[in-house]
């Protein structure tokens, strides 16, 4: 006889899914150096490989988004993708133009003041369409560099209307089955203004590009006051979220592991989830993604970890009793809302995960099933000796 608790967190897991980013697996940086790990995915197949690796002890990660040009540059034919899903049993996610790079975005993409830029960009993200066409990726994940660091070098006006017309050129190459996912982030790496600092400017221009355009939540760029669930709330309601890249941090966008710092901010993001799917009856159509730079631990075993996490969370604010929140809600009983709230987040929902995946044939266990596999000392032994340059930076 499964306990209540149980049965919410098992029908939750059977629900959720989170998308893994190709670059989590392959050697990242700071700004003040890269800190190599021998064993990091050099190229797309070894992205692929150490993805699927998480999915297989995880069971709740079949798909990795793609960044065009560390994964897929224009060119390169799609059919190499499509072995490597078969050949991994991981599908291609969410397609991420890659915008910031190359020299000519020096002063940003669909903003720059230069036309040569403008179309650069729009080439760039046109090109990305087509991939995820090819691969029958549902997303189109935009995040710009674009903004400025010195007040008075730009027309932010100008920049706004330059950006609205390529994002609304993309979003008339998009097919009836696709996204556009607009990012917003407050600084970095330009320090004055960026061109989407917000949620607001986001929805400004995804309501501007078009109806299938929608608004894409990085946790990690917000300012630290900001109330990140009430935004969600508010795109919930307008049904403009499109998706999530979860990622944790204690200054800014720090990358760190999801809930490593605060998951109780991560809890009351699910929680809204939750509460407007039970209210409406309907599932929040949402694109859970993770977006972290794993430069200091090991790469596959944070991703499992994080997978776990997100499970863990999402299975809590299942468990909230909606209807009796609503009611001391309604009632303005303040202490007892609270505690209902509390109450959701304070269960251990281990044991129910642990029963999820016994009856999903998966080792209780991922993270020790995954150093059981004899995985890394393979790796070990194949990427050894391999020259330590090259690596992105995301
Ligand atoms: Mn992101």
């Amino acid at each position: 006889m499964k306990s209540q608790v149980e049965e919410k967190v098992l029908a939750a897991l059977d629900a959720f899914q989170i998308e893994m980013p190709s670059w989590a697996f392959s050697d990242t940086g700071t700004r003040f150096g890269k800190f190599i790990q021998p064993f990091a995915a050099r190229s797309v197949e070894e992205k692929f490989a150490d993805a699927g690796q998480v999915h297989a002890v995880t069971g709740c990660c079949p798909t990795l988004a793609l960044h065009v040009l560390w994964d897929c540059p224009p060119g390169s034919p799609t059919s190499n993708i499509k072995a490597l899903e078969k050949k991994y049993g991981i599908r291609a996610g969410a397609i991420n133009p890659t915008l910031f790079q190359d020299q000519i975005y020096k002063h940003g993409s669909l903003s720059n003041e230069q036309p040569a830029a403008r179309k650069a960009a729009l080439d760039h993200i046109l090109d990305s369409i087509k991939i995820a066409k090819e691969l029958g990726s549902r997303d189109i994940s935009l995040w710009f560099a674009d903004g400025s660091c010195y007040p008075g070098t730009t027309n932010i006006r100008h920049r706004k209307a330059w950006m609205a017309e390529g994002l609304k050129k993309s979003h008339d190459a998009l097919a009836p089955n696709q996204r556009l996912l607009v990012e917003y982030k407050p600084f970095e790496p330009a320090f004055y203004h960026t061109d989407i600092a917000d949620w607001g400017m986001s929805y400004i221009y995804s309501k501007a590009a078009g109806p299938q355009a929608r608004v894409l939540v990085d946790t990690g760029h917000h300012y630290l006051a900001e109330n990140i669930e009430q935004i969600v709330a508010w795109l919930l309601s307008e049904d403009m979220l499109g998706g999530f890249h979860f990622n944790d941090r204690r200054y800014a966008d720090d990358d760190l592991t999801l809930g490593s710092i605060d998951p109780y901010q991560v809890f009351r993001i699910f929680a809204e989830i939750r509460l407007f799917e039970w209210e409406t009856g309907k599932k929040a159509d949402i694109a859970y993604m993770i977006d972290q730079s794993h430069n200091l631990k090991n790469k596959i075993e944070e991703m499992i970890q994080t997978a776990a996490i997100a499970q863990e969370i999402n299975g809590k604010a299942s468990l909230l009793r909606f209807e009796e929140l609503a009611k001391a809600q309604q009632e303005q009983r303040l202490v007892d809302a609270e505690s209902i709230f509390r109450d959701a987040f304070d269960t251990d929902v281990r044991p129910a995960i642990r029963e999820w995946r016994r009856a999903h044939k998966l080792h209780e266990d991922p993270l020790s099933a995954f150093r059981a596999s004899g995985y890394m000392e393979r790796i070990g032994r194949e990427r050894a000796g391999r020259a330590v340059a090259g690596g992105t930076y995301a």
